[in-house]
């Protein structure tokens, strides 16, 4: 039968029943989405695989690897580019593009951090303050800035300005890598790969994949590691010390995640995208009793906010409000028939979201001056003013209430989850407030409770079922005794499928890991945060080296990295940043090198002599969780303490101890 197709073909594009429902949903209201979009258009065979360049007016030029047989080196000789670029070029290249192209996005965010900052300090943005002044504090210690008898804000003038001036700075080296563990330092400096300035680098990576300049792969994948440092240890780190100081360090929080946060009978608002600078006045001018009261009077019962992506993530960190979906869901929120008003930032917003929206009564409204897309409404967000376009945001999508259809159904599914495991977060709770330290996450991997820490993060990918990628491969973790740190759509993902709860610790975790878990009362899997927010990850390792007992470089640790639905040039900056920094890091679904199989060698293979980290590619996720489980016991026995797994018996008396 038809219909019975099409339900078969919609349970394979997602794991998840509301999902699903949608998906079924958009296609009897003929919506079309990128679950459609994904099977009509296949991906072009030698791009996928980095051999196609375009870098020039005489391109595109397509290199793709001779099927079948063996290449002669006379036939390899004449496999190039117009310009004589040959594969290992074309694919270095593509690739550090990439990079570019993802620490530009975390690294402009960041910058716009440290400019309302600023603004802030000055007593310039109305509605912005310190909120967490510890945190500042702390902050002008690491930087060197006077504290004495002045004011937060004289601090924070000094902080913004020094934060601000590390994006254009031409020489040295960044700030904040001193926060690396000394042996992580002198192995950049060795490299040549300590980042200058956060925009130099990313400059750099453009003029060297001109033609005609850097044609040494070694030479420009050096390169790469350099910008996407620039981005962890720089820009994304200066967003997330500077929201935390504006907005609050976040704590652990209570939230609820999946399309069953929407509301039938309140004006739904979604907040999508990244920037919390805007997100965060809106959380604010949807709580006002005007504003209830206008709603009211149109006929809705209130206002319901719930966010998408990593604004969600945001906003959920740090207020518990609701996540509507992660990133494949974006359409399907609107399909639902009930939102309002989907605001948008930056990043990540599908442009056929406009297009969607245009069958329901859902208003798309744009708010970056960065980030326009025909057909939505702009509002734009002005930071000396920010109390005013949130509430014309949140004034707009209420006068859209009345304009709902009928055609409206909700799915009901949402799951429980407690997030808001800062860094700050995790010391305190492992060390007491007195006393906050790494210690006893260090003291449970040494005495093998825990076999390691994972940071499993990234998007999702139309190519590959929604979420399974993402939920299979941190099971088999949590499973086989690794604590996992989540961000962006993995943590979304893991939410909705109920692994972030204490009570996953007993239902999936393995024995060690779950008494860990039960005795902490954490779940097996800790919410960092959005994207930017995987520089907690780094700060955590560093402290993890800091506490001791595991190594003196985080190449020492049992860590490991993935982001096993990838598809943004921000997952490749972060995972390029993960093993410049040490750490092991696997990526699903599709290798944007294997056009060239050295550079992919020299990924995978050489990287780990020079940097203690490297690159892998494996699309099924659990075979992925066992190569960073085995990455992990590799790491143990090096640091001797393999043997302290075998010997774990977990008896009433180590409970107790516990
Ligand atoms: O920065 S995980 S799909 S939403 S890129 Fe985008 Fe990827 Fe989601 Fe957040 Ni991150
Ligand atoms: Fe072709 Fe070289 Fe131009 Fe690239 S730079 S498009 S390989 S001629």
């Amino acid at each position: 039968m038809k219909g019975e197709g099409k339900m078969a073909e919609a349970k394979s594009k997602s794991i998840d029943a509301a999902s699903i429902k949608m998906i079924e949903k958009a296609a009897r209201d003929g919506v079309n989405t990128a679950f459609d979009r994904a099977e009509t258009m296949k991906p072009c065979p030698i791009g996928v695989v980095g051999s196609c360049c375009k870098h020039c007016g005489m391109g595109p030029c397509r290199v793709p690897l001779p099927k079948g047989k063996e290449e002669t080196p006379e036939e390899k000789l004449k496999r190039r580019g117009i310009c004589g670029a040959t594969a290992e070029t074309i694919a270095a290249r593509n690739f550090i593009r990439m990079v570019a192209g993802g620490a530009s996005a975390h690294s402009d965010h960041g910058r716009g951090v440290a400019e309302l900052f600023l603004a802030a300090a000055k007593g310039e943005a109305s509605g912005y303050e310190i909120k967490d002044e510890q945190k500042l504090l702390q902050l002008a210690l690491d930087l060197g800035v006077e504290i004495g008898e002045r004011s937060n804000n004289e601090i924070a003038v000094d902080i913004g300005e020094i934060c601000l001036a590390e994006f254009g700075k031409q020489a040295g080296e960044l700030l904040f890598l001193r926060r690396a563990p000394l042996k992580r330092q002198e192995v950049w400096q060795r490299e040549g790969v300590a980042p200058r300035g956060i925009d130099r680098e990313i400059v750099e990576i453009m003029h060297r994949t001109h033609i005609g300049v850097d044609q040494d792969y070694r030479s420009l994948l050096r390169q790469g590691v350099r910008a996407a440092i620039g981005d962890g240890w720089g820009g994304s780190m200066i967003a997330t010390e500077l929201q935390d100081i504006l907005f609050g360090t976040p704590t652990p929080v209570l939230g609820k995640v999946n399309l069953g946060v929407l509301e039938k009978d309140q004006v739904n608002i979604i907040i999508h995208g990244h920037e919390p600078l805007l997100s965060e006045m809106i959380v604010a001018a949807a709580q006002e009793p005007e504003m209830v009261e206008l709603a009211k009077s149109k006929g809705a019962s209130g206002i319901n906010l719930s966010g998408m992506c990593c604004t969600a993530n945001e906003i959920l960190m740090r207020h518990g409000v609701a996540i509507a979906g992660n990133f494949l869901q974006q359409e399907l929120a609107i399909t639902t028939g009930a939102v309002e008003a989907m605001v948008v930032d930056i990043q990540c917003i599908m442009q056929s979201i406009v297009t969607v929206a245009e069958c329901y009564h859902t208003k798309i409204i744009t708010t970056a001056p960065k980030g326009r897309i025909p057909g939505a409404r702009h509002i734009e967000f002005d930071e000396h003013n920010a109390m005013a376009s949130a509430r014309a945001i949140v004034k707009t999508a209420i006068d859209n209430f009345p304009n709902r259809g009928s055609n409206i159904e909700i799915p009901e599914e949402q799951t429980y989850q407690v997030a808001g495991f800062s860094h700050e977060t995790i010391n305190y709770l492992l060390g007491g407030v007195y006393r906050a330290s790494y210690r006893p996450l260090n003291d449970n991997i040494i005495n093998g409770r825990i076999r390691g820490l994972a940071g499993v993060v990234g998007c999702n990918n139309a190519r590959v079922q929604h979420n399974y990628g993402h939920v299979e491969m941190v099971k088999e973790l949590i499973k086989n005794d690794v604590v996992v740190v989540t961000t962006g759509c993995n943590a979304i993902a893991c939410a909705m499928a109920g692994l972030m709860v204490p009570e996953a610790a007993a239902q999936y975790a393995g024995e060690g890991l779950a008494s860990v878990c039960e005795a902490v009362g954490i779940p097996p899997v800790l919410h960092m945060g959005s994207c930017v927010d995987n520089s907690r990850i780094l700060m955590a390792a560093a402290a993890m080296v800091k506490d001791g007992g595991l190594g003196d470089d985080i190449s020492d640790l049992p860590v490991a990295g993935a982001a096993p639905e990838w598809m943004s040039e921000k997952a490749i900056s972060i995972g390029q940043y993960f093993v410049g920094s040490g750490v092991f890091t696997v990526f699903g679904v599709n290798w944007p090198t294997l056009g060239s199989p050295e550079v992919t060698e020299f990924l995978f293979k050489e990287f780990e002599n020079m940097y203690g980290g490297m690159w892998a590619f494996e699309p099924d996720p659990i075979k992925g969780a066992h190569m960073m489980i085995e990455h992990i016991d590799k790491k143990r026995k090096a640091l001797g303490i393999d043997k302290a797994r075998e010997r774990v018996l977990f008896d009433m008396a180590m409970r107790r101890e516990l």
